[in-house]
């Protein structure tokens, strides 16, 4: 009964790879539904990528993607698998251990990145385990399969042959519906301990103390500028989690220790149950490049963060408020900016009237006004440590970008849009300015690198929220540009001096390119 060494058809032994891979995702993908999502290797493998990948390239891939940057890191990551597992295939059509020792390879990246996870249990490496095992079973049963009908075939017993062609194809066949099973499963399970049944148990949020109304004329939305308030859905995203961290309320816990008198620790009823207050904020991420969207307002609601930072009883020599997201994302604060009373920094649960979105840091995050996002607004936070800036590196710093960033004075043209076409006559120019913490005092317009005309501002919310602007000029059929700048309330006006957004965030005038007719 022994049969010469057979080769299996190239696109049969690619196959074979192809499948092995997808039973391996399927089956990660299943077991994670049973513990935690984040815990499919496939989502632990493109988080990890996300934390090696360079700065430039993060940059890079945020500028030209965007929210899709995201989308695209797991399709090219699809593609690398399924070409490497093809390959692995072909190099497999005599003998099974080139496919296997690929695939082990897959399965021990998987098992590395669910364990360098810091929100995951150790159970939750059965399901890299997982797949490791069905990849690695699934490859060798099916080869040896598809081998025993190749070696029947070409000892042209066909028809006497134990496998028969169908028997391989429907074992294939067989093999993938299962896969796609196993991972809808997955899918399915995973919903149900997300975080979503959790935060529609709360309920709106009713603040104790509510901020002021916003007042009718605080945006000239009819003219082109965003509404005041940034609708939830609608709000700017930003973070280095490729799968939105799930933490129900009654997991959640935020530890406050280091240099305090006495550490502390909170969970989500002890939050909610403390006197809860309201703060409309405009948050600014650093990678906003001028004229960009990483710009939005809300009405954060939370408890005041000083207040806690003080009951802990903070240590003389403390300089930064080190915070810890549940999936293992860190930032740094100044202990003053943190401290404050007139930046008011939260611990916010809300936003707009409803619990955090998820995507927003459900349960709860930091919000500092007047500082970028990477430095003042950890989301789904679980640890606030009070220590120095030489004893702890947070995230960003160790890429590159700088340890201080409050956010720098900017203003953007909304409309006319860049490029738009508009009637010849009176042409309204409107937009927005920032530069929270301080104020917005004036800003300037002008048409065609003329002289400067100061714009009509909207009512002034606070000085830690955006303004609104807008100004008309005469302009005659052809095209035009039009520039504008803002003058803080320390008197500074926003530099022209074009930089880029790393290392602590982009500066220079806006300007867009309209055409009359
Ligand atoms: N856990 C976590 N929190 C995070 C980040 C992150 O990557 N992970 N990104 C920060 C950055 S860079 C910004 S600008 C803000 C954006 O908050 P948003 O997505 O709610 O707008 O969140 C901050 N908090
Ligand atoms: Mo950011």
């Amino acid at each position: 009964m022994d049969h010469p060494p057979q080769r299996l058809p190239w696109w049969e032994a690619a196959l074979l790879g192809v499948l092995a891979l997808a039973v391996a995702l399927a089956a990660g993908h299943l077991v994670a539904g049973f513990i935690a999502s984040n815990a499919s290797p496939y989502l632990a493998v493109g988080n990890a990528a996300i934390d090696l990948t360079p700065v430039e390239l993060k940059d890079f891939a945020v500028r030209t993607f965007g929210t899709y940057d995201k989308l695209v890191l797991l399709s090219g990551m699809a593609l690398v698998l399924v070409a490497v597992s093809a390959a692995a295939g072909i190099a497999s059509r005599r003998r099974p251990l080139p496919g296997i020792v690929v695939i082990t390879m897959f399965g021990l990246a998987g098992l590395v990145a669910v364990y360098e996870r810091p929100d995951l249990p150790p159970v939750a490496l059965l399901a890299p385990t997982a797949s490791l095992v069905a990849g690695v079973g699934t490859f060798a049963g099916l080869h040896r399969l598809a081998r025993t009908h190749a070696a029947a075939s070409t000892n042209h017993d066909s028809d006497r042959a134990a496998v028969s062609r169908r028997t391989v194809l429907l074992a294939g066949a067989g093999v993938a519906v299962g896969a796609g099973a196993a991972g809808a499963g997955g899918q399915l399970l995973a919903g149900t301990r997300d975080a979503a049944s959790s935060r529609a148990a709360i309920g709106r949020l009713i603040p104790a103390r509510m901020a002021p109304a916003i007042p009718a004329d605080a945006d000239f939305a009819k003219l082109g500028t965003p509404t005041f308030l940034t609708a939830n859905r609608d709000f700017y995203r930003v973070d280095t989690a490729l799968s939105v961290p799930q933490v129900r309320t009654e997991d959640w816990s935020l530890r406050l220790h280091g240099m305090v008198g006495n550490e502390m620790r909170y969970r989500y009823t002890d939050i909610r149950n403390r006197l809860l207050v309201e703060r409309t904020v405009t948050m600014t991420c650093v990678s906003n490049e001028v004229g960009g969207t990483y710009v939005s307002t809300t009405n954060f609601i939370g408890v005041d963060l000083a207040d806690l930072l003080r009951e802990s009883g903070i240590q003389p020599g403390a300089e930064q408020l080190f915070s810890t997201s549940v999936d293992g994302w860190t930032s740094g604060s100044p202990l003053t900016a943190a401290l404050d009373p007139s930046r008011g920094a939260m611990l916010a649960i809300g936003m707009n009237g409803e619990p955090l979105p998820i995507e927003h840091g459900f349960p709860a995050r930091l919000v500092i006004p007047g500082l970028y996002g990477y430095v003042s607004a950890t989301k789904w936070v679980v640890d606030l440590e009070v220590t120095t800036w030489k004893a702890r590196q947070a995230y960003w710093l160790k890429r590159g970008w700088a340890q201080q960033a409050p956010i720098k004075t900017e203003s953007r043209i909304d409309a006319p849009k860049g490029f738009d076409t508009v009637p010849a006559g009176t042409v309204r120019i409107a937009g927005i300015a920032w530069a929270q913490h301080t104020g917005i005092d004036r800003v300037e317009v002008r048409l065609d690198n003329k002289t400067w005309q100061t714009a009509t501002l909207s009512t002034e919310v606070g000085p830690n929220t955006w303004r609104m602007w807008w100004t008309e000029f005469t302009v005659t059929p052809g095209t035009h540009q039009v520039t504008c700048r803002a003058v803080d309330k320390s008197g500074y006006t926003q530099t022209d001096q074009r930089a880029g957004t790393v290392p602590d965030g982009a500066t220079g005038w806006h300007s867009i390119t309209f055409t009359t007719r």
